[in-house]
Protein backbone atom coordinates (compact mmCIF):
# COMPACT_ATOMS: atom_id res chain seq x y z
CA UNK A 1 0.00 0.00 0.00
CA UNK A 2 1.45 3.47 -0.82
CA UNK A 3 1.00 6.37 1.28
CA UNK A 4 0.10 9.79 -0.58
CA UNK A 5 1.33 13.00 1.06
CA UNK A 6 -2.40 14.01 1.64
CA UNK A 7 -3.09 10.93 3.58
CA UNK A 8 -0.02 11.79 5.58
CA UNK A 9 -1.31 15.05 6.44
CA UNK A 10 -4.36 14.42 7.21
CA UNK A 11 -3.33 11.61 9.67
CA UNK A 12 -1.00 14.01 11.30
CA UNK A 13 -2.04 16.10 14.19
CA UNK A 14 0.94 18.39 14.41
CA UNK A 15 1.05 19.13 10.42
CA UNK A 16 -3.28 20.54 10.80
CA UNK A 17 -3.49 24.29 9.83
CA UNK A 18 -4.72 26.41 13.12
CA UNK A 19 -8.23 26.82 13.01
CA UNK A 20 -9.26 30.11 11.32
CA UNK A 21 -12.02 32.19 12.71
CA UNK A 22 -15.19 31.47 10.27
CA UNK A 23 -15.37 34.54 7.75
CA UNK A 24 -18.84 36.15 8.45
CA UNK A 25 -20.79 36.24 5.05
CA UNK A 26 -20.95 39.40 3.10
CA UNK A 27 -24.02 38.64 1.58
CA UNK A 28 -25.74 37.76 5.27
CA UNK A 29 -29.60 40.11 5.10
CA UNK A 30 -28.56 41.15 1.19
CA UNK A 31 -29.90 38.07 -0.43
CA UNK A 32 -33.57 37.24 -1.57
CA UNK A 33 -35.69 34.22 -0.58
CA UNK A 34 -34.73 31.33 -3.48
CA UNK A 35 -38.75 31.32 -4.21
CA UNK A 36 -40.45 34.65 -4.32
CA UNK A 37 -42.68 35.59 -1.31
CA UNK A 38 -46.37 34.18 -1.62
CA UNK A 39 -49.27 34.31 1.38
CA UNK A 40 -52.06 33.02 -0.94
CA UNK A 41 -52.15 30.18 -3.70
CA UNK A 42 -53.55 31.38 -6.98
CA UNK A 43 -57.04 29.97 -6.25
CA UNK A 44 -57.38 33.16 -3.58
CA UNK A 45 -56.76 29.84 -0.34
CA UNK A 46 -54.36 31.14 2.67
CA UNK A 47 -51.01 29.52 2.59
CA UNK A 48 -49.39 29.18 6.30
CA UNK A 49 -48.75 32.36 8.38
CA UNK A 50 -45.65 33.44 8.14
CA UNK A 51 -43.11 35.14 10.89
CA UNK A 52 -40.62 37.15 8.03
CA UNK A 53 -43.75 38.44 6.89
CA UNK A 54 -47.03 38.96 8.84
CA UNK A 55 -50.05 39.49 6.86
CA UNK A 56 -51.22 43.04 6.66
CA UNK A 57 -54.28 43.88 8.48
CA UNK A 58 -57.35 42.73 6.81
CA UNK A 59 -58.94 46.08 6.33
CA UNK A 60 -56.00 47.43 4.44
CA UNK A 61 -56.42 44.52 1.97
CA UNK A 62 -60.18 45.05 1.72
CA UNK A 63 -59.57 48.60 0.45
CA UNK A 64 -56.62 47.31 -1.96
CA UNK A 65 -59.73 45.23 -3.32
CA UNK A 66 -61.72 48.37 -3.33
CA UNK A 67 -58.64 50.47 -5.39
CA UNK A 68 -58.04 47.18 -7.75
CA UNK A 69 -61.45 46.61 -9.28
CA UNK A 70 -61.66 50.75 -9.40
CA UNK A 71 -58.48 50.50 -10.99
CA UNK A 72 -58.86 47.63 -13.26
CA UNK A 73 -62.24 49.67 -14.28
CA UNK A 74 -60.17 52.98 -15.05
CA UNK A 75 -57.23 51.18 -17.57
CA UNK A 76 -60.20 49.01 -19.35
CA UNK A 77 -61.58 53.37 -19.99
CA UNK A 78 -58.64 54.56 -21.00
CA UNK A 79 -57.43 51.82 -23.25
CA UNK A 80 -61.10 52.92 -24.86
CA UNK A 81 -60.22 55.74 -25.10
CA UNK A 82 -57.42 54.84 -27.23
CA UNK A 83 -59.68 54.04 -29.59
CA UNK A 84 -61.81 56.88 -29.41
CA UNK A 85 -59.12 59.29 -30.52
CA UNK A 86 -59.23 60.75 -27.38
CA UNK A 87 -55.80 59.23 -25.89
CA UNK A 88 -52.35 59.36 -27.88
CA UNK A 89 -51.31 56.09 -26.59
CA UNK A 90 -51.85 54.18 -23.02
CA UNK A 91 -49.66 51.43 -21.60
CA UNK A 92 -52.21 48.70 -19.90
CA UNK A 93 -50.95 47.64 -16.44
CA UNK A 94 -53.79 44.58 -16.69
CA UNK A 95 -52.98 42.09 -14.29
CA UNK A 96 -50.35 44.03 -12.34
CA UNK A 97 -52.97 45.10 -10.22
CA UNK A 98 -51.82 44.18 -7.28
CA UNK A 99 -48.32 45.55 -7.97
CA UNK A 100 -49.66 49.18 -8.81
CA UNK A 101 -52.19 49.17 -5.84
CA UNK A 102 -50.10 47.85 -3.47
CA UNK A 103 -47.04 50.28 -4.45
CA UNK A 104 -49.04 53.22 -3.30
CA UNK A 105 -51.07 51.50 -0.46
CA UNK A 106 -47.94 50.93 1.31
CA UNK A 107 -46.71 54.16 1.59
CA UNK A 108 -47.71 57.72 2.94
CA UNK A 109 -49.38 60.39 1.61
CA UNK A 110 -45.98 62.65 2.22
CA UNK A 111 -44.01 59.83 0.80
CA UNK A 112 -42.89 60.29 -2.95
CA UNK A 113 -43.84 57.99 -5.67
CA UNK A 114 -41.69 57.67 -9.07
CA UNK A 115 -43.66 56.18 -11.88
CA UNK A 116 -42.79 55.56 -15.06
CA UNK A 117 -45.31 55.14 -17.76
CA UNK A 118 -47.21 52.29 -17.27
CA UNK A 119 -47.91 53.48 -13.37
CA UNK A 120 -51.09 55.21 -14.51
CA UNK A 121 -53.12 53.03 -12.05
CA UNK A 122 -51.21 53.58 -9.21
CA UNK A 123 -51.39 57.32 -9.88
CA UNK A 124 -55.19 57.19 -9.65
CA UNK A 125 -54.65 55.04 -7.10
CA UNK A 126 -53.03 57.05 -5.30
CA UNK A 127 -56.20 59.29 -5.16
CA UNK A 128 -54.73 61.89 -8.56
CA UNK A 129 -57.75 62.89 -10.67
CA UNK A 130 -57.59 60.30 -13.59
CA UNK A 131 -57.83 63.15 -16.39
CA UNK A 132 -54.84 64.88 -14.68
CA UNK A 133 -53.23 61.24 -15.09
CA UNK A 134 -53.74 61.25 -18.54
CA UNK A 135 -52.60 64.53 -19.65
CA UNK A 136 -49.12 63.56 -20.48
CA UNK A 137 -50.83 60.68 -22.31
CA UNK A 138 -53.27 62.55 -24.15
CA UNK A 139 -50.10 64.71 -26.06
CA UNK A 140 -49.73 68.21 -23.78
CA UNK A 141 -46.36 68.70 -22.57
CA UNK A 142 -46.95 68.99 -19.08
CA UNK A 143 -47.64 65.91 -16.53
CA UNK A 144 -50.99 67.25 -15.38
CA UNK A 145 -50.77 67.17 -12.12
CA UNK A 146 -48.43 69.13 -9.76
CA UNK A 147 -45.96 66.47 -8.37
CA UNK A 148 -45.01 68.75 -5.10
CA UNK A 149 -48.59 68.79 -4.33
CA UNK A 150 -49.34 64.72 -4.83
CA UNK A 151 -45.66 63.72 -3.88
CA UNK A 152 -45.44 62.09 -7.07
CA UNK A 153 -42.80 62.98 -9.93
CA UNK A 154 -43.93 62.97 -13.16
CA UNK A 155 -44.68 59.62 -15.49
CA UNK A 156 -41.15 58.80 -16.76
CA UNK A 157 -40.64 57.29 -20.14
CA UNK A 158 -37.05 57.88 -20.40
CA UNK A 159 -36.34 54.14 -18.96
CA UNK A 160 -34.98 54.66 -15.52
CA UNK A 161 -34.01 57.99 -15.32
CA UNK A 162 -36.63 57.78 -12.28
CA UNK A 163 -34.16 55.61 -10.38
CA UNK A 164 -31.55 58.26 -10.08
CA UNK A 165 -34.48 61.14 -9.28
CA UNK A 166 -35.90 58.70 -6.70
CA UNK A 167 -32.24 58.54 -5.07
CA UNK A 168 -31.60 62.07 -5.18
CA UNK A 169 -34.75 63.48 -3.32
CA UNK A 170 -34.46 60.81 -0.65
CA UNK A 171 -30.73 61.02 0.06
CA UNK A 172 -32.35 65.17 0.23
CA UNK A 173 -35.24 64.26 2.42
CA UNK A 174 -33.53 62.53 4.80
CA UNK A 175 -30.73 65.06 4.90
CA UNK A 176 -33.31 67.61 6.26
CA UNK A 177 -33.95 65.69 8.63
CA UNK A 178 -37.24 64.48 7.27
CA UNK A 179 -38.15 60.70 7.03
CA UNK A 180 -39.73 60.35 3.76
CA UNK A 181 -39.62 57.14 1.55
CA UNK A 182 -39.48 57.54 -2.14
CA UNK A 183 -40.93 54.37 -3.88
CA UNK A 184 -39.09 53.99 -7.49
CA UNK A 185 -41.40 51.68 -10.26
CA UNK A 186 -39.38 50.31 -12.56
CA UNK A 187 -39.84 47.28 -14.98
CA UNK A 188 -37.83 44.47 -16.03
CA UNK A 189 -36.25 45.68 -19.37
CA UNK A 190 -34.96 49.06 -17.84
CA UNK A 191 -32.71 47.10 -14.99
CA UNK A 192 -30.17 46.93 -17.84
CA UNK A 193 -30.34 50.55 -17.94
CA UNK A 194 -27.37 52.73 -16.70
CA UNK A 195 -29.42 54.96 -14.29
CA UNK A 196 -31.19 51.91 -12.64
CA UNK A 197 -27.57 50.52 -11.47
CA UNK A 198 -26.64 54.66 -10.68
CA UNK A 199 -29.67 55.14 -8.61
CA UNK A 200 -29.38 51.87 -6.68
CA UNK A 201 -25.59 52.62 -5.84
CA UNK A 202 -26.16 56.26 -5.27
CA UNK A 203 -28.71 55.26 -2.76
CA UNK A 204 -27.33 52.14 -1.12
CA UNK A 205 -23.61 54.37 -0.63
CA UNK A 206 -25.65 57.53 1.06
CA UNK A 207 -28.08 55.17 2.92
CA UNK A 208 -31.13 56.84 1.08
CA UNK A 209 -34.35 55.69 1.73
CA UNK A 210 -35.67 54.27 -1.27
CA UNK A 211 -37.80 51.67 -2.09
CA UNK A 212 -36.63 50.24 -5.45
CA UNK A 213 -39.59 48.49 -6.79
CA UNK A 214 -39.25 45.96 -9.77
CA UNK A 215 -42.22 45.18 -11.77
CA UNK A 216 -40.85 41.80 -13.36
CA UNK A 217 -43.79 41.63 -16.32
CA UNK A 218 -41.60 39.22 -18.40
CA UNK A 219 -41.32 41.65 -21.26
CA UNK A 220 -40.00 44.98 -22.26
CA UNK A 221 -41.85 45.37 -25.47
CA UNK A 222 -41.41 42.47 -27.26
CA UNK A 223 -38.04 41.55 -25.44
CA UNK A 224 -38.46 38.56 -22.93
CA UNK A 225 -36.70 38.39 -19.75
CA UNK A 226 -34.45 35.95 -20.74
CA UNK A 227 -33.01 38.20 -23.94
CA UNK A 228 -32.70 41.23 -21.23
CA UNK A 229 -30.52 39.16 -18.13
CA UNK A 230 -28.90 36.35 -17.55
CA UNK A 231 -29.03 37.01 -13.74
CA UNK A 232 -31.14 34.35 -11.66
CA UNK A 233 -33.55 36.91 -10.61
CA UNK A 234 -33.58 40.56 -10.66
CA UNK A 235 -33.60 41.14 -7.26
CA UNK A 236 -30.26 39.49 -7.15
CA UNK A 237 -29.17 42.86 -8.56
CA UNK A 238 -29.11 44.65 -4.96
CA UNK A 239 -26.47 42.31 -3.66
CA UNK A 240 -23.44 43.75 -5.89
CA UNK A 241 -24.43 47.11 -4.68
CA UNK A 242 -25.12 46.29 -0.80
CA UNK A 243 -28.62 46.21 -0.90
CA UNK A 244 -31.07 44.05 0.57
CA UNK A 245 -33.72 42.36 -1.31
CA UNK A 246 -36.64 40.11 -1.81
CA UNK A 247 -38.62 38.79 -4.79
CA UNK A 248 -42.28 38.55 -4.28
CA UNK A 249 -45.61 36.73 -6.15
CA UNK A 250 -46.44 39.89 -7.98
CA UNK A 251 -49.82 38.46 -9.02
CA UNK A 252 -51.10 38.06 -4.90
CA UNK A 253 -51.99 40.97 -3.20
CA UNK A 254 -51.21 40.04 0.22
CA UNK A 255 -47.77 39.21 -0.22
CA UNK A 256 -47.40 42.64 -2.04
CA UNK A 257 -48.59 44.76 0.25
CA UNK A 258 -46.61 42.48 3.68
CA UNK A 259 -43.31 42.40 1.80
CA UNK A 260 -43.60 46.21 0.33
CA UNK A 261 -44.66 47.27 3.84
CA UNK A 262 -41.19 45.54 5.39
CA UNK A 263 -39.31 46.93 2.13
CA UNK A 264 -40.44 50.93 2.88
CA UNK A 265 -40.38 49.81 7.06
CA UNK A 266 -36.43 49.40 6.02
CA UNK A 267 -36.10 52.53 4.07
CA UNK A 268 -37.62 54.97 6.74
CA UNK A 269 -35.63 53.28 9.93
CA UNK A 270 -32.20 54.56 8.33
CA UNK A 271 -31.07 51.16 6.87
CA UNK A 272 -31.03 52.47 3.26
CA UNK A 273 -32.45 51.35 0.33
CA UNK A 274 -34.49 48.29 -0.36
CA UNK A 275 -34.87 46.15 -3.43
CA UNK A 276 -37.96 44.01 -4.44
CA UNK A 277 -38.98 42.26 -7.20
CA UNK A 278 -42.51 41.44 -7.97
CA UNK A 279 -43.43 38.74 -10.64
CA UNK A 280 -45.76 39.41 -12.43
CA UNK A 281 -47.65 39.89 -15.93
CA UNK A 282 -48.81 42.08 -18.58
CA UNK A 283 -52.18 40.74 -19.86
CA UNK A 284 -52.36 43.63 -22.61
CA UNK A 285 -49.96 44.52 -25.22
CA UNK A 286 -47.22 46.99 -24.45
CA UNK A 287 -49.27 49.95 -25.53
CA UNK A 288 -52.27 50.32 -27.76
CA UNK A 289 -49.83 50.62 -30.58
CA UNK A 290 -48.42 46.88 -29.88
CA UNK A 291 -49.69 43.57 -31.23
CA UNK A 292 -48.49 41.40 -28.75
CA UNK A 293 -49.43 38.33 -30.84
CA UNK A 294 -46.47 38.68 -32.81
CA UNK A 295 -44.30 37.82 -30.01
CA UNK A 296 -46.07 36.23 -27.85
CA UNK A 297 -47.69 32.09 -26.96
CA UNK A 298 -51.40 32.36 -26.82
CA UNK A 299 -51.13 29.85 -23.75
CA UNK A 300 -48.53 31.83 -21.61
CA UNK A 301 -51.06 34.66 -21.49
CA UNK A 302 -54.08 31.98 -20.22
CA UNK A 303 -52.12 30.90 -18.10
CA UNK A 304 -51.59 33.96 -16.19
CA UNK A 305 -55.04 34.72 -16.70
CA UNK A 306 -55.82 31.89 -13.98
CA UNK A 307 -53.26 33.55 -11.57
CA UNK A 308 -55.75 37.01 -11.73
CA UNK A 309 -54.77 39.38 -8.66
CA UNK A 310 -58.24 40.71 -8.48
CA UNK A 311 -60.07 37.24 -8.10
CA UNK A 312 -57.61 36.52 -5.86
CA UNK A 313 -58.26 38.82 -3.44
CA UNK A 314 -61.77 38.49 -3.67
CA UNK A 315 -62.26 34.97 -2.85
CA UNK A 316 -59.76 35.03 0.15
CA UNK A 317 -61.88 38.24 1.57
CA UNK A 318 -64.79 36.37 0.82
CA UNK A 319 -63.91 33.54 2.64
CA UNK A 320 -62.86 35.68 5.88
CA UNK A 321 -66.04 37.62 5.55
CA UNK A 322 -65.21 40.82 4.86
CA UNK A 323 -66.60 40.93 1.77
CA UNK A 324 -70.06 39.67 0.99
CA UNK A 325 -72.08 40.18 -2.64
CA UNK A 326 -73.26 43.44 -1.69
CA UNK A 327 -70.23 44.59 -1.52
CA UNK A 328 -68.56 43.60 -4.52
CA UNK A 329 -71.36 45.01 -6.12
CA UNK A 330 -71.23 48.37 -4.40
CA UNK A 331 -67.28 48.31 -5.43
CA UNK A 332 -68.16 47.59 -9.13
CA UNK A 333 -70.92 50.37 -9.23
CA UNK A 334 -67.94 52.72 -7.82
CA UNK A 335 -65.85 51.57 -10.53
CA UNK A 336 -68.44 52.27 -13.41
CA UNK A 337 -69.33 55.86 -11.87
CA UNK A 338 -65.59 56.32 -12.50
CA UNK A 339 -65.07 55.73 -15.64
CA UNK A 340 -68.25 57.19 -16.59
CA UNK A 341 -67.08 60.94 -15.17
CA UNK A 342 -63.50 60.16 -17.24
CA UNK A 343 -65.12 59.50 -20.28
CA UNK A 344 -67.14 62.39 -19.93
CA UNK A 345 -64.35 64.62 -19.08
CA UNK A 346 -61.98 63.50 -21.50
CA UNK A 347 -64.54 64.12 -24.46
CA UNK A 348 -64.09 67.37 -23.74
CA UNK A 349 -61.82 69.10 -25.80
CA UNK A 350 -59.00 70.76 -23.91
CA UNK A 351 -58.00 74.35 -24.72
CA UNK A 352 -54.66 73.88 -25.17
CA UNK A 353 -52.45 76.84 -26.44
CA UNK A 354 -49.32 75.77 -28.26
CA UNK A 355 -47.40 78.51 -27.38
CA UNK A 356 -46.89 77.87 -23.53
CA UNK A 357 -45.11 74.75 -24.77
CA UNK A 358 -42.66 76.79 -24.82
CA UNK A 359 -43.00 78.69 -21.44
CA UNK A 360 -41.40 76.70 -18.36
CA UNK A 361 -38.53 75.36 -20.76
CA UNK A 362 -35.92 77.58 -19.12
CA UNK A 363 -36.42 80.86 -16.56
CA UNK A 364 -34.56 82.81 -19.21
CA UNK A 365 -35.31 81.47 -23.02
CA UNK A 366 -32.90 80.80 -25.06
CA UNK A 367 -32.63 82.62 -28.63
CA UNK A 368 -33.32 79.81 -30.56
CA UNK A 369 -36.56 79.16 -28.25
CA UNK A 370 -37.74 82.81 -28.74
CA UNK A 371 -36.90 82.27 -32.45
CA UNK A 372 -39.19 78.98 -32.47
CA UNK A 373 -41.99 80.18 -30.30
CA UNK A 374 -42.40 83.20 -32.94
CA UNK A 375 -42.07 80.91 -35.69
CA UNK A 376 -45.29 78.94 -34.29
CA UNK A 377 -46.78 81.92 -33.36
CA UNK A 378 -46.73 83.27 -36.92
CA UNK A 379 -47.68 79.86 -38.41
CA UNK A 380 -50.86 79.74 -36.24
CA UNK A 381 -51.77 83.13 -36.93
CA UNK A 382 -51.42 82.16 -41.15
CA UNK A 383 -53.77 79.13 -40.14
CA UNK A 384 -56.32 80.88 -38.62
CA UNK A 385 -56.27 83.85 -41.32
CA UNK A 386 -56.42 81.08 -44.44
CA UNK A 387 -59.72 79.09 -42.18
CA UNK A 388 -60.95 82.45 -42.01
CA UNK A 389 -60.40 83.70 -45.80
CA UNK A 390 -62.12 79.88 -46.47
C1 LIG B 1 -33.71 55.16 -22.40
C2 LIG B 1 -34.80 54.50 -23.20
N1 LIG B 1 -34.51 53.52 -24.08
C3 LIG B 1 -35.49 52.93 -24.79
C4 LIG B 1 -36.78 53.31 -24.65
C5 LIG B 1 -37.87 52.65 -25.49
N2 LIG B 1 -38.72 51.81 -24.62
C6 LIG B 1 -39.90 52.27 -24.17
S1 LIG B 1 -40.67 51.15 -23.18
C7 LIG B 1 -39.43 50.02 -23.37
C8 LIG B 1 -39.50 48.69 -22.68
C9 LIG B 1 -39.33 48.76 -21.20
O1 LIG B 1 -39.64 47.53 -20.62
P1 LIG B 1 -39.75 47.34 -19.07
O2 LIG B 1 -38.71 48.11 -18.35
O3 LIG B 1 -39.79 45.88 -18.81
O4 LIG B 1 -41.15 48.01 -18.67
P2 LIG B 1 -42.63 47.60 -19.11
O5 LIG B 1 -42.94 48.40 -20.35
O6 LIG B 1 -42.66 46.14 -19.35
O7 LIG B 1 -43.50 48.02 -17.98
C10 LIG B 1 -38.43 50.52 -24.21
C11 LIG B 1 -37.23 49.78 -24.61
C12 LIG B 1 -37.06 54.35 -23.73
N3 LIG B 1 -38.31 54.78 -23.49
N4 LIG B 1 -36.07 54.92 -23.01
MG1 LIG C 1 -41.45 44.68 -18.55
Amino acid sequence: MTTTPQAVRRASPRTRRPATPATPDPTAGLLPRTEPVRLLNPDGTPLPPRDDYPEPPVEALREMYRRMVVGRRFDAQATALTKQGRLAVYPSSRGQEACQVGGVVAVRDTDWVFPTYRESMALTARGIDPVEVLTLLRGDWHCGYDPTRVHTAPQCTPLATQCVHAAGLAYGESYQGRDTVALAFIGDGATSEGDFHEGVNFAAVFKAPVVYFVQNNKYAISVPLSRQTAAPSLAYKGVGYGVPSEQVDGNDPVAVLAVLTRAVEHARSGKGPFLVEAHTYRMEAHTNADDASRYRDPDEVEAWRDRDPVARLETYLRARDVLDDAAVAAIAEEAEAYAADLRERMNAQPAVDPLSLFDHVYAEPTPQLVEQREQVRAELAAARDSEGDA
